[in-house]
């Protein structure tokens, strides 16, 4: 056998499946053998550590631009430098059709931001506003068949919203060409009335966002894309769900064999509404506004219980980073964001700070098993996402991303140790054990101790079929 380039020795090697010590065997950038005593022409010693497959972030909005013009913190060099830091491979931003646009115009426009900027691994989702004739009947056939195998679309958002007709088209396009539609599920108009009585009672605060996006909503929302999806039979993906109601009707539509898949996030573990109230209602309640918006301690234990049973698929960070400091443009501390919440921009950051809050809160503490930590972290996204075997998993033929964990590690999470572009993390202070020390692309150091290292090398990757299509 050729020579190895690296061996990567000594480790506990961690897969959704099971956990073992061995050596791995890097050449070329992919894992070619996995055994004892392997020679390499370089090694490092992984002892005392884990060894997993890299993160996969299914959930990312990098440079995206807004309605209102405010610009996003992240471009696609500082977020993927942020994800490869916080020990992930691969991420999947969106690229977004702005209204009235052609769809293929607006992901070229994506790929002129990311290419050659990317220090991870990239693929797009796609997000589908005006489903046209134009879009529907060509543009995203074509798109699919060329790799972008998952689009998104929202339920609300004056700008985003499909009616329940564009709804049931689009699931019907997803089906025909077996793409895998996300949801963005919160009731439009509900949020609509709320927010509305909100004001007109002087409750603008950030606070109020949490109000405005009742749980409710969110729930009428999710069973309502279930009962669109089981129509047309398509496979689903709620993302970002933020509590118990939405849940039950996720395990309401399992238990009738329907395929609806789901995707819960850190800020629906870590933060609770309260953290909204900022310091006594005033506006740093604003750094915590992110739709669906942060529940209640109920919640999260039924999340906790929905991540160990099977209930969620995927952990996703869905990093959306607004700064709160600095120009009225790329903040949440903007003129028009004080007169009310419904201008604070939705959306917190999280992409280098996903994993270690599930490692920490959830293997650390006893919550999850690793094998389960591997599983929603990066198997499952690469399975339901068209990644997989080549990504997701520890196995020989598969791309030697690899993340070395130090279990025992303890350190806060501080704002001054991160590598986004946003000026705040809604985790100051929060304590972790168990953090990544460093993160490998095909072979190649990316990230070492939370510092990124190396050249924007990361590829663009065409994905295949969901999984979820059997
Ligand atoms: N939806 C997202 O997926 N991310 C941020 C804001 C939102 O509404
Ligand atoms: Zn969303
Ligand atoms: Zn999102």
């Amino acid at each position: 056998m050729t020579a190895l380039d690296l061996v990567i020795t000594g480790g506990t090697v961690v897969t959704a499946a099971d956990s073992y010590v061995a050596d791995i065997g890097i050449r070329d950038g992919k894992i070619v053998a996995i055994g004892q005593d392997l020679q390499g022409d370089d090694r490092i010693d992984a002892t005392g550590l884990m060894v997993m497959p890299g993160g996969i972030d299914a959930h990312v909005h990098l440079d995206q631009p807004t309605s209102d013009g405010t610009v996003m913190a992240d471009d696609f060099a500082s977020g993927t430098r942020s994800a490869a830091a916080g020990g992930n491979t691969t991420v999947l931003p969106f690229a977004m059709q702005v209204k009235g646009r052609s769809l293929r115009d607006c992901v070229q426009e994506y790929h002129q931001k990311a290419d050659g900027k990317c220090h991870t691994d990239v693929s797009f989702h796609l997000v589908v506003t005006d489903p046209t004739p134009q879009v529907m009947g060509q543009e995203l056939p074509a798109l699919v068949r060329d790799g972008y195998t998952s689009f998104k679309v929202f339920m609300t958002y004056d700008d985003l919203v499909l009616d329940d007709r564009e709804l049931l088209e689009v699931f019907d396009v997803a089906r025909r060409e077996k793409a895998l539609v996300m949801v963005h599920a919160e009731g439009h108009d509900a949020i609509k009335f709320l927010t509305r009585k909100l004001e007109d009672e002087g409750k603008t605060a950030p606070f109020y966002h949490g109000q405005a996006h009742a749980q409710i909503a969110e729930r009428e929302a999710t069973h309502r894309a279930i009962s669109h999806a089981q129509l047309i039979d398509v496979p689903i993906v709620i993302v970002h769900v933020s509590g118990r109601e939405p849940m039950e009707q996720i395990q309401w539509a399992r238990a009738r064999g329907l395929k609806v898949h789901a995707e819960t996030c850190p800020q629906y573990i870590a933060l609770t509404a309260d953290d909204l109230q900022g310091l006594n209602m005033d506006f740093n309640g604003a750094k915590y506004v992110c739709s669906p918006p942060p529940r209640d301690a109920d919640s999260q234990a039924a999340i906790w219980q929905g991540l160990r049973d099977g209930t969620f698929d995927i952990f996703s960070s869905d990093h959306c980073p607004f700064r709160f400091d600095g120009p009225a443009d790329t903040g949440k501390n903007n003129p028009r964001a004080r007169t009310s919440f419904k201008w604070v921009p939705n959306g917190i950051p999280g992409v280098e700070t996903r994993l270690p809050i599930l490692f920490s809160e959830g293997v650390s503490k006893g919550r999850i098993t690793p094998e389960r930590f591997v599983a929603l972290t990066a198997t499952n996204p690469a399975r339901l996402y068209g990644l997989y075997p080549r990504k997701g998993t520890i196995a020989i033929g598969g791309d030697a991303d690899l993340t070395l964990w130090d279990p025992n590690l303890t350190r806060p999470i501080q704002q001054q140790g991160l590598n986004h572009g946003c000026d705040y993390t809604p985790y100051e202070g929060m304590q972790i054990t168990g953090w990544p020390v460093r993160t490998l692309l095909g072979g190649r150091t990316i990230a070492q101790d939370g510092v990124p290292v190396g050249d924007a090398g990361g590829s663009y990757l065409s994905r295949g079929t969901s999984q979820a299509y059997g």
